[in-house]
């Protein structure tokens, strides 16, 4: 099957019917000739036309329902080390909406992210991906291979994007009108890197949660996995107390951001001492914590600093960020409390040290933070002059859940204030680059507050309309159900209800200056 056949016959017949000519189609190559494009550095290993319906990418994966397209599955290798595998879905002319997508991944990918190309595709986008130039999770692909960390951390992502814009081209006889890249998490990280580095690649860039302070937060890890666990390894707050302790937290610091409704708006101001969990008999028991419980969740909220001059080095994880739900993206346990050893250990091992046997408990934070940020810049996207992106009309749209336990929000804010500083401001920052924070949500989705919105087509208006999102609305999803919606602010606003009508209804919330915690009126709404 030809997917491009329908508008290749259609004007094929127009002069045969005697209508006036019709402007000339785009001369586009058919799928499977596809394979025969020498792009410098690329192999195209396959171009398949793909029916619509029923498809599955690998054996392993779970089929995904999906319109025709033409799939290409290509390598990349810029270097002579690198194997960046990666594929781009083309839908067929008819069914283009004219634009590219670049998706981002997760974690340290070594996987391309079908699900995120199918949700591209299906909304009429020509998407790709990669794999980032390893196969897993694992981090021992950066052992002996230091152009594969780099290929990791940024040339990857870049190179997907050159070839893919070359093979859509081809494909359709004409460039993508837009581009934009999407990504959360590592999809985040490499999507401030597509700005501060590549800032021709998008027009358009969604940043969700992202992970891009990547050094600083594995050290991070690092600290808050000794802060918890005991000499032998074994954690010292036991996972069923981790709800308990964000049950408390909410208690005492929900009704700071003036409505009481099981959210904390902004965990910054939220001073909780788990202290006040403490066991009074001495014992540990199921609903309070031992003083070495209590010490440990105090070192998780306070992040890492420099044991000699109390720099702080990175923020902790948010008050509320404990245990809201078993996803791994809802509590400590996946990124601090359930691994065997410090997670991104491999970082030290694999990238840094070189030294597969490297002992955590060897770290010196000051040496070798200090080490670190000298050899394996390229790794952080911190950068805070953002004016290439900003001159070439690029939009950023960068969005964090409030109780993430896994990328702290505390520094996307930080990183975006220090943005707006060096960027004239937050007024002109705003021309160009926007921050929602999502009270209540964990890492990238989940959570008690509204955590699912339509990021990209607030930023397709701006990027083609030249309209500005002032908020998203967002809803909270329980079992196929909305059962609340609320409007994610513009940073610095933030959503006031605005006193009547339900608050669990976007409509009755206004996006407002914030205002000084202890000026404001704390309100209980029901529905
Ligand atoms: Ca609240």
């Amino acid at each position: 099957m030809t997917v491009r056949f329908p508008v290749a016959f259609a004007v094929a017949l127009l002069p045969l019917v005697g209508q006036a000519a019709a402007p000339a189609a785009p001369a586009g190559t058919s799928c499977a000739n596809l394979a025969a494009l020498t792009i410098p550095n690329i192999t195209i290993k396959s171009a398949n036309p793909i029916a619509a319906g029923p498809f599955s990418p690998t054996a392993a994966a779970t089929p995904l329902t999906l319109p025709a397209f033409c799939r290409v599955e290509a390598t990349a290798r810029p270097t002579s080390d690198s194997e960046i595998k990666f594929e781009v879905w083309l839908p067929p002319a008819e069914a283009w909406n004219g634009k590219f997508q670049g998706v981002g991944n997760g974690g340290y990918s070594g996987a391309i992210g079908y699900t995120a190309m199918a949700t591209a595709l299906r909304r009429g986008y020509a998407v790709a991906s990669t794999d980032t130039g390893h196969a897993g999770d694992d981090m021992k692909f950066g052992q002996g291979h230091p152009e594969k960390v780099i290929d990791w951390a940024y040339r990857s992502v870049h190179v997907m994007t050159e070839a893919s814009k070359l093979i859509v081209r081809n494909a359709q006889g004409k460039f993508a009108e837009r581009s934009y890249f999407v990504g959360c998490s590592s999809g985040g990280h490499q999507a401030m890197t597509e700005a501060q580095r590549y800032p021709e690649d998008y027009d358009g860039i969604v940043a969700g949660d992202p992970a891009n302070n990547r050094i600083r937060q594995t050290f991070a890890f690092l600290h808050s996995w000794i802060a918890t666990h005991d000499k032998e390894g074994k954690p010292i707050i036991p996972q069923a107390k981790l709800q308990m302790m964000t049950k408390a937290v909410v208690e005492a610091c929900d009704a700071i951001d003036g409505l009481k409704d099981g959210i904390i708006d902004d965990p910054r101001r939220c001073q909780f001492d788990p202290v006040k969990l403490q066991c009074k008999t001495g014992s540990d028991e199921a609903a309070c914590l031992t003083p070495a419980q209590v010490e440990a969740a105090r070192k998780t909220y306070d992040g890492v600093k420099n044991p000699r001059t109390g720099e702080q080095i990175f923020t902790g994880w948010p008050r509320g960020s404990e245990g809201f739900g078993e996803a791994p993206g809802q509590s400590w346990r996946a990124y601090i409390m359930d691994p065997q050893e410090p997670m991104r250990v491999g970082f030290f091992k694999y990238f840094l040290f070189h030294d597969p046997n490297w002992d955590y408990r060897t770290i010196d934070l000051e040496r070798d933070l200090a080490y670190a940020e000298q050899k394996l810049p390229f790794m952080a996207a911190v950068e805070r002059d953002l004016s290439p992106f900003k001159k070439r009309g690029g939009k950023l749209l960068m969005y964090t859940g409030w109780s993430d336990p896994v990328v702290p929000p505390q520094d996307t804010v930080a990183y975006y204030e220090a943005v707006a500083k060096t960027m004239g401001g937050m007024e002109r920052t705003r021309e160009f680059f926007r921050l929602f924070m999502a009270p209540g949500m964990g890492h990238c989705s989940g959570g008690p507050g509204p955590n699912q919105f339509d990021h990209l087509t607030a930023l397709e208006q701006w990027v083609e309309k030249g309209v500005a999102p002032e908020k998203l609305i967002a809803s909270h999803v329980t079992n196929g159900k909305v059962d609340r919606t609320r409007p994610l602010c513009v940073y610095p606003q933030v959503a006031r209800w605005k006193g009547t009508g339900s608050s669990d209804e976007a409509a009755n919330f206004a996006c407002v200056a914030d205002v000084p915690a202890g000026t404001r009126r704390t309100t209980t709404a029901g529905k």
